[in-house]
């Protein structure tokens, strides 16, 4: 049993307890299970493989009762608590919980009253206007659920890439490890970085082609074999997303890469360009047109050779979606994109002062372990509650602990530098939830809508610009408010608070949250061209999801960043300047 599973199941649980209106500790006691499950880097069936509940109850987050459960879970596959729980409603009911703007004391209403207990029976009851008579609800609310209905509905069909490349990159190396095969790859969507993965592309390359097709239909990695042939096996994986593999010979390895690897759009171009040039491209190689026919083999082995063969430098699979890449690739103008070490530091980080799992020193270490040079710790500002947000007497504890922590650095020789910022709520009326006297205080500010969004476009165009006008706001975060696959963006008039942020020397940041990848490719890309600065971040709340800041690399590679548009790209001294800049 998976982390992804186990913290499933306890996810369950909570919201099942929720629609029951059980006691609130206890709902989110086990949310927190949850989300420590899911942050642990190690497999915990293999923790409990080696030192039983013992060896949990080690892990911070973990108490008896967690650990008792995970071993039930592991050991067994499933859990009493859960199924008993489970077995008083329609497995189905769940699924509703997950529709934007449907939470539990409502779900649990509609069940109970009209008996729906499904996704279908929900659509069916707002098509109806059986929804708008029940109390608290009305028309306009009956219409927003169906909305929303549709918008999780259509990304159902798509998993985020946070979810996707972890998997992708495990199944690659297990390949890799097969007798037998002498290339892997997985390609696609989630090769070219895609923020969503309809389904995973995996390729390999071998002169026995059945045997690791055959490995591969019988690997644990598979939920479910749909099609298992000689050169290619199609299943699914634990989730239910589908993924393909095939196996082609060495000759056409690079040639099926780059097939397969896309976009259609791309792919398209590049073919037109090979017609031009006499040459044909196909999965099995570049080969010479005879007429309308495929002649002697010209390029395939690797993929280089493909876009040598049509006159043209290899292209990073990021760029692939025919937004230019061919022309640029042509005029040797494709940009120098930024990469994962251009990275100095991440400047939105939690810790357990707010609303994060790990203390500041925690965070501290785990930014050194990144051979950053620079953490930035970003803390909720008073006015988000449900988060602890800090407020001005703890902000001054704070700041004389990050002062005593760089100076510990200094002593110790250490080249590290802990910044103070914070996340200042952006409130309804534009102002910042700053208290009095601690903008004084900070290294930088970071500032963020989070609370009372508001669907009218120019309210919240307004509100933002409003913030970014105060001359306070060092870097907008996750600008468009969207979370992948629940969230729509807020309205707001984006490429206004663009170029608004622009002029006002106001960088925009990549949030790298999986679920939020905010601002995405075509923004950043946006920023850039209209000569504004990026800031590329993880949001994280705890040591592990700094890792996540690759994520937001492969956003800015999608829309073409160069490292020095990055501000947390640059060295301290000059990053610290620019964050004076109006002090
Ligand atoms: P996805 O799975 O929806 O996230 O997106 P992709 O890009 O992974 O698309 P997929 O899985 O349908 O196909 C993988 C690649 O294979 C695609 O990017 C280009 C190539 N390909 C697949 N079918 C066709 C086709 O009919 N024509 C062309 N030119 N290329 C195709
Ligand atoms: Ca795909
Ligand atoms: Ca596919
Ligand atoms: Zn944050």
């Amino acid at each position: 049993m998976t982390n992804a599973e186990i913290a499933r199941i306890l996810e369950e649980i909570a919201d099942l307890l929720d629609i029951e209106e059980a006691d609130r500790f206890r709902i989110l006691s086990y949310r927190r299970g949850a989300e420590v499950v899911q942050n642990q880097s190690r497999e915990l069936a293999s923790v409990v493989a080696e030192g039983g509940a013992k060896a949990l109850q080690t892990i911070p987050g973990i108490g008896e009762s967690l650990a008792k459960k995970i071993v039930e879970m592991v050991e067994t596959g499933k859990l009493g608590y859960h199924d008993e729980l489970l077995s008083k409603y329609p497995p189905t009911l769940l699924d509703l919980l997950h529709v934007p703007g449907l939470g539990p004391r409502k779900v649990a209403e509609i069940y109970r009253e009209l008996g729906v207990a499904s996704l279908e029976d929900l659509a069916e009851a707002a098509q109806e206007r059986r929804l708008r008579d029940l109390p608290g609800m009305g028309a306009k609310t009956e219409e927003n659920i169906l909305h929303n209905l549709q918008v999780y509905q259509e990304s159902g069909k798509r998993s985020r890439l946070g979810d996707i490349l972890p998997v992708a990159e495990r199944l690659r190396d297990w390949l890799r490890q097969q007798p037998g095969v002498i290339a892997a790859d997985y390609a696609g969507s989630a090769r070219r970085g895609r923020e969503t993965v309809g389904d995973l592309d995996l390729l390999a390359s071998s002169e026995t082609p059945a045997e690791v097709c055959q490995a591969f239909a019988q690997s644990d990695d598979l939920a479910e074999v749909m099609l298992a042939g000689g050169t290619k096996v199609s299943g699914r994986l634990p989730g239910g997303r589908q993924v393909d593999l095939r196996v082609v010979a060495p000759e056409s390895w690079g040639a099926a890469l780059q097939y397969f690897t896309g976009s259609q759009a791309h792919n398209v171009a590049l073919r037109a360009r090979a017609q031009k040039q006499g040459l044909t491209i196909n999965e099995y190689g570049v080969f010479q047109l005879e007429g309308e026919e495929a002649g002697p083999r010209v390029a395939g082995e690797t993929e280089e050779s493909v876009y040598a063969a049509v006159g043209l430098p290899w292209i990073t699979p990021e760029l692939r979606e025919d937004r230019g890449e061919i022309q640029a690739a042509e005029q040797d103008k494709l940009p120098k994109l930024i990469e994962e070490t251009d990275l100095r530091g991440d400047l939105h980080v939690h810790t357990l002062a707010s609303d994060g799992h790990n203390s500041l020193k925690e965070m501290v270490e785990a930014a050194i372990a990144c051979r950053y040079e620079y953490l930035g710790i970003s803390e909720h500002s008073p006015s988000l509650y449900v988060a602890h947000g800090v407020d001005g007497e703890r902000l001054r504890e704070h700041r004389v602990a990050v002062d005593e922590i760089n100076a510990d650095l200094a002593k110790r020789k250490r080249k590290f530098t802990v910044l103070l910022g914070t996340e200042a709520d952006i409130m309804t009326d534009g102002s910042l939830d700053l208290a009095e006297g601690t903008w004084e205080l900070l290294d930088y500010v970071l500032a963020s809508v989070h609370q009372g969004f508001s669907n009218d476009a120019d309210k919240i165009t307004h509100r933002v610009l409003t913030a970014l006008e105060s001359g306070k706001v060092d870097v907008l975060c996750h600008p468009t408010g969207r979370l992948l696959g629940e969230r729509e963006p807020y309205g707001l008039h984006l490429e206004e608070v663009l170029k608004a942020a622009t002029k006002l020397g106001v960088a925009l940041e990549i949030n790298a949250a999986p679920q939020r990848l905010d601002l995405n490719d075509v923004h950043a890309r946006l920023v850039q061209e209209q000569g504004g600065l990026l800031c590329i971040n993880t949001d994280a709340h705890s040591v592990d999801s700094l890792q996540h800041l690759r994520y937001g690399v492969i956003v800015a590679r999608r829309g073409w960043i160069k490292a020095p548009t990055v501000i947390n790209t640059w060295p301290l001294g000059k990053l610290r300047k620019w964050l004076g800049r109006r002090r």
